[in-house]
């Protein structure tokens, strides 16, 4: 491990926030296998039928907001608040539970449940409160032009360019419960990996692009990121002017 590595990635998907109970998409009890992607989460499936794509999101709202953190989550926290670098969260994931544990500089790249987006205008709404085709955008008011802030499959990822900023310049990249078949997402890993990033793989099984990892740690990542953190921060190098390191 670099020490005192100055820019970390963390990207995280379902897997970060299945100890707080909420499903994965592609797990034995995965969201994807009782309803098909092409039917709630591609452009076609909203022009098709935005009232069941509404729905859909509607439903998974209520389940997402009773959630909480994990110790994944508080563990990132943990490190953005006692080691010496930049530590940015880059997730898949459309719950706020890196919110909810207080990770700062997160970056969603494909959407967040908490949000809706006019197609007219272009304003977001934030709310936990059902949106469908009869909701009027506070903005513009016009009806019917809502839709979820959810990066469908075939639309381009939010908050790309920071993204690649942060994989430019990276040192330490760590994924955190993602199955890597999502793309471009499942290509940050070479890039970073690319650009002389050591990189961590935390998963509870080898995944499809395991080889671009240095490092593979499996297990629960409410047990295996709050350890790792705890290692990096015992062992981060003080700054001499650091008053713990006098
Ligand atoms: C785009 C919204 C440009 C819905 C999602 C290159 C090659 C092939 C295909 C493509 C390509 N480039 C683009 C594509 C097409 C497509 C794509 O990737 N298709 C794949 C399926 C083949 N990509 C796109 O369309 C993207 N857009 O590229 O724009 C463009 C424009 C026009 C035309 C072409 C290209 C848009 C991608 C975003 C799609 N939207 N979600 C919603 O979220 O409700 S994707 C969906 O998958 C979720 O966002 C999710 O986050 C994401 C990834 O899934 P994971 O988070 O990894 O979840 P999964 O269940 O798969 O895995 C969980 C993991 O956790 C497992 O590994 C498990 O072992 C682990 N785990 C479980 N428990 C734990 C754990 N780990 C640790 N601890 C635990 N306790």
């Amino acid at each position: 491990m670099q020490k005192n590595c100055k820019n970390i990635v963390i990207l995280t998907g379902a897997g970060i926030s299945a100890e707080s109970g909420l499903a994965t998409f592609r797990g034995s009890d995965g969201l994807w296998n009782n309803c098909r992607i092409e039917d709630v989460a591609t452009v076609e499936a909203f022009q098709r039928n935005p009232e069941y794509v509404h729905a859909f999101y509607n439903d998974l709202k209520k389940e997402l907001v009773k959630a909480k953190p994990n110790p994944a989550h508080l563990a990132i926290t943990r490190l953005q608040e006692n080691y010496p670098a930049a530590v940015s969260v880059v997730t898949q994931n459309v719950d706020t539970l890196h919110e909810k544990a207080g990770n700062k500089n997160v970056y969603h790249i494909h959407g967040q449940i908490n949000q809706a987006v006019c197609l007219n205008c272009g304003h977001i709404l934030e709310t936990f409160g059902d949106v469908d085709t009869q909701t009027v955008c506070p903005l513009c008011g016009v009806q019917g032009m809502m839709k979820p802030n959810i990066v469908f499959f075939g639309e381009n990822l939010l908050c790309m360019n920071r993204v690649e900023h942060l994989l430019d310049n990276c040192g330490l990249f760590i994924s955190v419960g993602t199955s890597g078949v999502v793309f471009p997402a499942a290509s940050f890993v070479q890039i970073a990996k690319y650009n002389g990033a050591e990189t961590y793989e935390f998963n509870m099984e080898k995944t499809s692009n395991n080889f671009y990892f240095d490092r593979h740690i499996y297990g629960p990542a409410g047990t295996t990121l709050p350890a790792f953190v705890d290692e990096l921060i015992k062992n981060r190098e003080d700054s001499p002017q650091d008053p713990e390191s006098a």
